[in-house]
Parts: C-alpha cells; sequence; structure tokens
C-alpha cells in the first residue's frame, strides 16, 4: 500500500466539514490512495468535529489511516500534503465588507503562516472559506516559502452549477459538456462563460440558438436566466433548503483536488488560481480562470476569445477582486 497522503480540513464540525470528509475517506479524492486527516476547529468547533471522527472510525474506510482533531494549527497542518481551508467567519447581519475582511484576515494570515512553517513541502491548498478569493491571497502572502501557485480558491461549485443548468436547458448529459468556464470571482459578481462550450461534439452556442429559437433568444436565455441563476445560486439552495450549500461544496472541493493531482481529462474547468497577468488580470489576484491541470499544476487555459459583452463582464468581477486586495492591504493583512 502506498504512503498515506495527509489531508488538513479546517472548520471540519461544520456542515462541508461533514459532508467532505467521508468521501475524502472513501477515496473519492486521491482514488486508491490511503489519507491521513487532520481536522482543525476553533475550540467551540472541536466537540462536532471529535463527533464526527468518531463517525469516521465507524464506516471502517479501508482507505482512512488516522483522523486527529486539533484546535491548533501548527499541530494541525504538520505534514499536510493537502490544505482545505473551510472554516471562515461568516457574513453576519450589519456585517460591513471590511470588517469581514478583517475578521477572515485574523484566520486566513496565521493559517497561511502554518502552513509555510509545518506543512510538507509538497502541499497544495484549496480554499472554500469566503470570502474564498481574497482568503486564499491573504494565506499565501503569508506563505512566502511556499510557491504561489500551490494557492487556490474554489470556483469548481460555480462550474459545476453551469455545467447542470446547461444539461437541463439541453436536455444533454452533463458528462458531454466541455469547455465551460467561470471567469472572476467567487461572488455575484463572476462571469460564467459558455462561448466555447460543447455538447457531445457540437458548439452549445448553435444549440441554444435552435433551443431558444434564435439568436435573440439564446442571448436573452444567457443573459436573463442563466448567468444570475448560477452566480446566484448560492442563494438560491439557502432560500429552499434553509441552509447553504454543503454537499454540492464538499463535492466541488473533491472535484477540484481530484483533478489537480491526477489532471483534468476532458477539456477545461475552473480554479481560482494566482493570475500570471493572462487577460490583463493583475499579477498575484486570485482570480478564476478556465484551467486544465497537468503535470501535477494548474494551467490558464490560454488564447479564449471574450467578445464586448463577456470582456466587460469580467473586468467587472476582476474590479472587484482588485478592491478586495486594496482592502486587505489598507488594513495591512498582506
Ligand atoms: P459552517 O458554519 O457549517 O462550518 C464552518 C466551521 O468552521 C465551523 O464548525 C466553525 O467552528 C469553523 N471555523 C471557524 N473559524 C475557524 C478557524 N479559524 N479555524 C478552524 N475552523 C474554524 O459553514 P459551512 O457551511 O461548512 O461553510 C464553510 C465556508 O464555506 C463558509 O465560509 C462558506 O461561505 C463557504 N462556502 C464556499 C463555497 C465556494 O464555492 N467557495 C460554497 C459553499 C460555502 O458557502
Amino acid at each position: 500500500m502506498s504512503h498515506p497522503i495527509t489531508v488538513t480540513i479546517t472548520g471540519a464540525g461544520g456542515q462541508i466539514g461533514y459532508a467532505l470528509l467521508f468521501r475524502i475517506a472513501s477515496g473519492a479524492m486521491f482514488g486508491d490512495t490511503p489519507v491521513r486527516l487532520q481536522l482543525l476547529e476553533i475550540p467551540q468547533g472541536v466537540k462536532a468535529a471529535e463527533g464526527t471522527a468518531l463517525e469516521l472510525q465507524d464506516s471502517a474506510f479501508p482507505l482512512l489511516a488516522g483522523v486527529e482533531v486539533y484546535d491548533d494549527a501548527a499541530r494541525a497542518f504538520d505534514g499536510a500534503n493537502v490544505a482545505l481551508l473551510v472554516g471562515a467567519r461568516p457574513r453576519t447581519a450589519g456585517m460591513e465588507r471590511g470588517d469581514l475582511l478583517e475578521a477572515n484576515g485574523g484566520i486566513f494570515g496565521p493559517q497561511g503562516k502554518a502552513i509555510n512553517d509545518h506543512a510538507a513541502d509538497d502541499v497544495r491548498v484549496l480554499v472554500v472559506g469566503n470570502p474564498a478569493n481574497t482568503n486564499a491571497l491573504i494565506a499565501a502572502a503569508h506563505a512566502p516559502d511556499v510557491p504561489a501557485d500551490r494557492f487556490t480558491a474554489m470556483t469548481r461549485l460555480d462550474h459545476n452549477r453551469a455545467l447542470a443548468q446547461l444539461s437541463i436547458a439541453l436536455d444533454t448529459p452533463v458528462g458531454g459538456i466541455r469547455d465551460v468556464a467561470i471567469w472572476g470571482n467567487h461572488s455575484a459578481t463572476q462571469y460564467p462563460d459558455l462561448a466555447h462550450a460543447t455538447a457531445a461534439g457540437d458548439p452549445v452556442t448553435g444549440l441554444l440558438e435552435n433551443r431558444f429559437e434564435g439568436a435573440d433568444g439564446a442571448r436573452e436565455w444567457l443573459v436573463e436566466t442563466f448567468i444570475p441563476r448560477v452566480a446566484n445560486r448560492g442563494a438560491e439552495i439557502i432560500e429552499v433548503r434553509g441552509a447553504s450549500s454543503a454537499a454540492s461544496a464538499a463535492s466541488a472541493a473533491v472535484d477540484h483536488m481530484r483533478d489537480w493531482t491526477a489532471g483534468t481529462q476532458a477539456g477545461w474547468t475552473s480554479a481560482g488560481v494566482v493570475s500570471d497577468g493572462s487577460y490583463g488580470v493583475p499579477e498575484g489576484l486570485v482570480c478564476s480562470f478556465p484551467v486544465e491541470s497537468f503535470d501535477g499544476a494548474w494551467h490558464i487555459v490560454q488564447g479564449v476569445e471574450r467578445d464586448a459583452f463577456a470582456a466587460a463582464r469580467i473586468e467587472a468581477s476582476v474590479a472587484e477582486l482588485a478592491e478586495e486586495r486594496e482592502a486587505v492591504r489598507a488594513l495591512g493583512l498582506i
């Protein structure tokens, strides 16, 4: 049996943690490789995480090499090959954006430093906790010894939501859809892009024109229905379920890490990665792009054409990321 992968999960006692841990332990994230789980919680969350750890034991997963619960970041990130940063400070009523960024800076700065000081040399980090892109930026800024491209933010749930909405609209299987992309911030400003997508090999643009009776109908569906539905799906889930997305977020985290380590097989996916200046996105911002994974790293897909509408929407989302970076700079968080 190969050497276990050590996976640290923060916020492990929360609802995403509850959906995520069992999938990792079952092998969904890393195939046949055994996993050692290191759960980090704040003191109030430790009991819930310990309860989940007991249930993980009771599941008798053959691939689960061990599970420990910590309330100390240095110990929790010790030897981590993978760090899933799920725990974050949620926005509460009356909280300004600056307060939210500051509260999360107080979490992701020290966690970035603990990763820098204690994680394995090959550590890969996925930030799920919101505001995910800027939390990833803060964590990376506190980990100068870890290559910046090891820090990513999750937009895979947005990507999967886009695939699902397209699949429903065209009555075509999700598995045959390729080259959908999410650009920008994991927020309502994100731009879900179908311009280059295909379904069972056919360009989606043409399929949408057939489905919605011409180019105008297709455009209307795209602008009035598809984009807002995907961008605001999180709010829709809260309204219908009475709680925020959990299992779908966990599933997206599994997809993101599996593709990062094993490589993408079928065209593009989407991930928040540190910008290298591609598409005019300021260097260093953690921005969602169409990406592919090979040789154990994410690569931004180059040469994707964007029409004026797409370019303007992406620019607006990137501007929001740049504002968030300015705000955390002004607060001394990076
Ligand atoms: P929960 O409130 O159920 O769980 C969060 C857990 O994190 C709690 O148990 C809490 O004690 C713990 N925690 C808080 N601060 C911590 C710290 N400093 N160290 C370790 N643990 C800490 O939230 P849940 O529904 O699990 O969501 C977690 C995060 O995911 C939220 O920030 C949420 O906004 C974000 N999401 C991100 C998504 C994405 O696509 N990027 C989608 C789903 C989700 O909304």
